[in-house]
């Protein structure tokens, strides 16, 4: 594995995992035929045909009995970047219509699809950070130079924010933990966890009582803007520095610089939304940069233009119907929906609790829910109790080992791949389309979603899968003609189908996706257009270009403005009022990503585990010397969730008050077959998160800031 040089957009940047992909393709662990639990209650392999005799059996009559809504799916993390689920997924969770579908969404970034949906319209309407070309970025809750980026796609964060710094620009970082990140940048802030969004709202008090909240541009495209102006007001520095642990000096010169700024982006990620405040915090970045004139111009926060299936590039531009969250809500809680699923912290108690509509099967897709989601010690005790489970995976984990069917899948290397999601939050405009680079034995992760669309719409087991995928790519071409806004509006399905050949599957949607797509050749209409041939012959990739503007166009909103102000956020800052007034916990803990680790499921590659243990409880000096807690030496956590004992790391990198225990570990569980992953197990840091604590608005899991008590082992 080696970097592309001429990659137009990674330029030849690797990460380490990457490079950890070529041992994936040769682990012996990685599942090669399917899994079914036989008789002694033990996985066994088994045909594809054997499989799916056992899923129809044992899947088909709890939807017959119990209804859609007792088959509850899980679609993990490794889907945003599969092609084969990004198409295929949604085929067979449509055919499934069950309500009871959680993602890892609702442990990561739902906040932002919430805010983003409430104020442009479309949730994946993300305005990322114009790296290349601002002067001045606020990062919180990110650690790019590890992540790689997140919701901003840009390889080399690195080599990026140096440029920042290289051209005269300045790079502040708000963390609980001076990261890799900080240590690049001008100047780093710890901020107690959870109270971004009180330094936010003092941010903008002090722009409106300065005077230099100025919207630039953006000026008859807003809505609410008086309604954020009086929003803010209490919120003033001295107010929220307490509790923000953030000078309120510092707090006006940090809203001056970004006011002052030629060009400014503000920019939050995980640490903002797996949060107490997530969708307030979320709400705040962006309002931030509107009150900075920042929003939708150059250098500052902008919207990607992607090549394809990009909602707020298709349609009407400039209005729409806007974007509604709370349409239903969980049985047991009453917590709300979210872009059509349910926050998985619901998950155990929709299984456990009994009564009309329990979950009493499970699929999970790409997904390691045992270790990912909160309260691990109840959600395994749930799944043991479902009366079905399957699991479509490349490792026997924490997860499938409860899973009665197993279906294996290609790995990375295996498929075709082009970065349908991530490519709509690309730092700039970009396509690019990598053919499979090794063959594999198994069917196409899309053959066999297929395959179980046609189980649940109730076929038997075995399935014609081509006429399936006939199916699904006419009711795409149907829509799209039948599509007044579209560029292929009122032609004949049969020719554009024609056109497809002679593909199949995912990439014959993609190949309509980008033809149909802001720079596709529109089936002939513009020869000079993008196609998926155009994509072939150019294997570095092709540049569209840097970022534009694209405001009005861009908005899906009803209003047809970008609603500054919208009544379900707003709603939620009574709550920050209230917190201002409330005791601080003694110790609280947050997550870490590393370098070398991808969540749960990199952890059997050698090379990417090897070395000092990492799965450590990082504590600051005087945190650790009044704990009475030495170097090396096992520490109990403690939440109102569950008990883990970690090994204590003392570093200053960490803000008094608070501990760091990176997620994805504790791969220690009975019937694992990860050889590598249980040498190196570590403890799995979602025993600690409470299920209860979740966020009002978007249903998101509270990862960050809770609070523990830590005390020595023994
Ligand atoms: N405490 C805490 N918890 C967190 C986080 C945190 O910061 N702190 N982060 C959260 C975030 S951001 C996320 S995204 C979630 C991730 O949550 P999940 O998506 O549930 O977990 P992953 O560890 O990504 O597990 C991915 C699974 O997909 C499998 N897999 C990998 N590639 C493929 C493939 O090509 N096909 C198939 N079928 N399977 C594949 C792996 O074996 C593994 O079982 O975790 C969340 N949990
Ligand atoms: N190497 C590697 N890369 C990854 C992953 C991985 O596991 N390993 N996971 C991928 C996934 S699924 C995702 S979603 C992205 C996430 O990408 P990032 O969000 O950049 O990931 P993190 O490194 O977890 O950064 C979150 C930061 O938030 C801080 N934080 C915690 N609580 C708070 C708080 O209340 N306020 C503030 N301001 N900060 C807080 C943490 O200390 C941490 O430094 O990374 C992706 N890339
Ligand atoms: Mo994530």
């Amino acid at each position: 594995m080696r970097g592309d040089a001429e990659d137009v957009f990674s330029k030849g940047f690797l990460c380490p995992k990457a490079t950890g992909l070529e041992h994936l393709s040769a682990d012996p662990d990685r599942l090669r035929a399917p899994l079914v639990r036989g008789p002694d209650g033990e996985l066994a392999e088994a045909t594809w045909d054997e499989a799916f005799r056992v899923i129809d059996q044992r899947l088909s009559p709890i939807l017959a009995e119990h209804g859609r809504d007792a088959v509850a799916a899980y679609v993990g993390n490794p889907n945003a970047h599969n092609l084969s689920a990004l198409t295929y997924g949604p085929v067979f969770l449509k055919a499934l219509a069950s309500r009871n579908v959680f993602t890892a969404s609702s442990v990561d970034q739902m906040p932002k699809h919430v805010s983003s949906g409430l104020m442009f319209g479309t949730p994946l309407s993300i305005p990322v950070p114009d790296v290349d070309r601002t002067d001045h970025l606020l990062i919180l809750g990110a650690n790019p130079l590890v992540s790689n980026g997140s919701l901003l796609t840009a390889p080399d964060m690195r080599g990026r924010l140096r440029r920042i710094r290289e051209r005269g620009g300045r790079v502040v970082v708000v963390d609980p933990r001076r990261t890799r990140t900080a240590e690049v940048a001008d100047e780093h802030h710890f901020i107690r966890p959870g109270h971004d969004a009180h330094l936010l709202m003092a941010m903008a008090q002090v722009l409106f009582e300065e005077g230099l909240a100025d919207v630039g541009a953006l000026a008859g495209h807003l809505e609410g803007l008086d309604e954020v102006q009086a929003l803010v007001a209490g919120f003033t520095p001295e107010a929220v520095a307490p509790a923000c642990g953030i000078g309120a000096e510092q707090i006006r010169r940090l809203a001056r610089e970004l006011a002052g700024a030629e060009r400014a982006a503000v920019y939050g990620r995980i640490g903002t939304t797996t949060q107490t405040f997530g969708t307030l915090t979320s709400w705040l970045v962006d309002v931030l940069n509107v009150l900075t004139g920042n929003l939708d111009r150059e250098g500052g926060a902008m919207f990607t233009r992607a090549a394809a299936g990009q909602r707020n590039s298709v349609g009407r531009p400039g209005q729409g119907r806007g974007f509604a969250i709370d349409r239903w809500q969980t049985r047991v809680r009453g917590l709300p929906e979210a872009l059509g699923e349910l926050p998985v912290s619901a998950l155990a108690e929709e299984i456990d609790t009994p009564g009309e509509g329990r979950i009493r099967a499970l699929v999970t897709m790409a997904g390691n829910p045992l270790v990912s989601t909160p309260n691990s010690d109840r959600l395994q005790r749930a799944v043991e109790g479902l009366d079905f489970m399957l699991s479509i995976d490349i490792y026997v984990n924490e997860t499938t080992r409860h899973a009665d069917v197993v279906l294996p899948a290609p790995g990375p290397l295996e498929k075709s791949q082009y970065d349908l999601a991530l490519y709509q939050l690309a730092a700039r405009n970009v396509a690019n389309f990598s053919p499979a680079i090794l063959e594999s034995e198994l069917p196409a992760e899309w053959r066999t979603l297929a395959r179980l669309t046609g189980v649940v719409s109730g076929q038997g087991p075995e399935v014609d899968v081509d006429s399936v995928d006939a199916m699904v790519i006419g009711a795409m071409i149907q829509r799209e003609v039948g599509d007044q806004h579209s560029r292929i509006a009122g032609r004949d399905p049969a020719e554009i189908l024609a056109e497809l050949e002679p593909r199949r599957g995912p990439e014959r949607m993609l190949d309509l996706l980008l033809r149909v797509g802001a720079y596709g050749d529109a089936f002939g209409d513009d020869p000079e257009g993008l196609t998926l041939a155009v994509l072939e012959e150019n294997p570095h990739g092709v540049d569209l270009g840097p970022l534009e503007p694209r405001i009005p166009d861009v908005l899906r909103t009803a209003s047809g403005k970008v609603e500054l102000a919208p009544q379900a956020i707003v709603a939620d800052v009574p709550r920050l009022r209230e917190s201002l007034a409330a005791a601080a916990p003694e110790m609280v803990l947050v997550g870490r990503r590393q370098l070398r680790s991808n969540n749960s499921w990199m952890h059997n590659l050698e090379p990417l585990v090897k070395g000092k243990e990492r799965c450590t409880a990082q504590l600051h000096p005087d945190d650790a010397e009044r704990l009475g807690l030495a170097e090396g030496a096992a520490a109990v956590l403690r939440s109102a969730a569950g008990r883990v004992e970690a090994p204590v790391e003392i570093t200053d990198s960490v803000m008094p008050g608070v501990v760091s225990l990176p997620h994805g570990w504790g791969h220690d569980q009975p019937g694992m077959r990860m050889a590598v992953a249980g040498a190196h197990h570590g403890v799995n840091s979602n025993v600690l998160s409470d299920e209860s604590a979740v966020e009002p608005v978007s249903g998101n899991a509270v990862l960050n800031g809770i609070p523990v008590e830590v005390s020595a082992a023994g």
